[in-house]
């Protein structure tokens, strides 16, 4: 089982996308479940990825390969994850803040959430403030979820908060934040309701916030 697991790892650091979609087949036809494919295949790819470019040793092309083999590897664990909607857990939207082109953190943190029953709402990337408030109104999400990777958008994550505020919308949605440069602190500083690490944290803290929880990842 895990000789499949590290197989899988190792077609998408290398971008293979046929082969992660191979070896997604087989892990699923050994019973492996879909969290347990992302949690042990997919996300030590990136962290991988990510030391090998800080050391290096690879290029962001080859980052962007991998990304793709990755989307191959949750197409074929698709219809297996849907099967979830009949009865979501929350709604959530999600966006990358706007002059912020970074995704794949954000599409994994999507797939968890997608994976453990969650509905989303994907809003994409350069996502202005006013695209995430329309999103407020009309989608009535039990959470919103910002993404900045860059330093330079952090300052987005805090004219949201804002825009909330002064539209009257603050308390009728969470909101949770997340990105490389993004920190508890900081979040706390904005007065959003929850930061968290990873795809695993986030969704453990979309549970708290969907239950009106305050759990570990409160801020
Ligand atoms: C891939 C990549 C790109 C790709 C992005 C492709 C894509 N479709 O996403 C491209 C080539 C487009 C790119 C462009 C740029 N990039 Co870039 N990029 C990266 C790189 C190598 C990997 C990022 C990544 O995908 N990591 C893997 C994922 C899985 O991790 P993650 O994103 O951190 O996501 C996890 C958590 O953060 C968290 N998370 C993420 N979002 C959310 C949201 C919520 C709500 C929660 C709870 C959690 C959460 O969960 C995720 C899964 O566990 C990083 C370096 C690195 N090692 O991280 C630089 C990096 C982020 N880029 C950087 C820079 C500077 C740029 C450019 C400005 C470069 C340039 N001069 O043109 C441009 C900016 C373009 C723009 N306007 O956005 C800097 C940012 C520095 C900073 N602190 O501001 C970094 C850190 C590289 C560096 N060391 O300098 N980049």
């Amino acid at each position: 089982m895990e000789k499949v697991f590290a197989e899988l790892q190792e077609a998408i650091e290398n971008g293979e996308t046929q082969a992660a979609m191979d070896k997604t087949k087989d892990a699923l036809k050994l019973g492996l479940r879909t969290d347990k494919i992302i949690q042990t295949a997919i996300n030590p790819a990136f962290k991988d990825l990510g030391q090998k470019m800080f050391d290096g040793e690879i290029y962001v092309t080859d980052v962007l390969m991998a990304s793709r083999a990755a989307h191959a590897a949750m197409y074929v664990m698709e219809p297996i994850i849907s099967r979830f909607s009949g009865a979501t857990k929350g709604i959530v939207a999600i966006g990358t803040v706007a002059g912020d082109l970074h995704d794949i953190g954000k599409n994994l943190v999507i797939m968890m959430l997608q994976g453990s029953g969650y509905t989303v709402i994907d809003l994409g990337i350069d996502v202005p403030v006013e695209t995430f408030i329309d999103a407020v109104r009309t989608h009535k999400p039990d959470v919103l979820a910002l993404s900045s990777l860059l330093t330079t958008t952090l300052p987005e994550l805090d004219n949201l908060m804002e825009a909330l505020v002064q539209q009257g919308l603050r308390s009728q949605v969470k909101v949770i934040v997340g990105g490389a440069p993004v920190t508890a602190e900081y979040a706390g500083r904005i007065k959003a309701d929850a930061y968290a690490n990873d795809l695993f944290e986030a969704t453990e803290a979309v549970g708290d916030l969907v239950k009106n929880r305050i759990g570990k990842y409160a801020v």
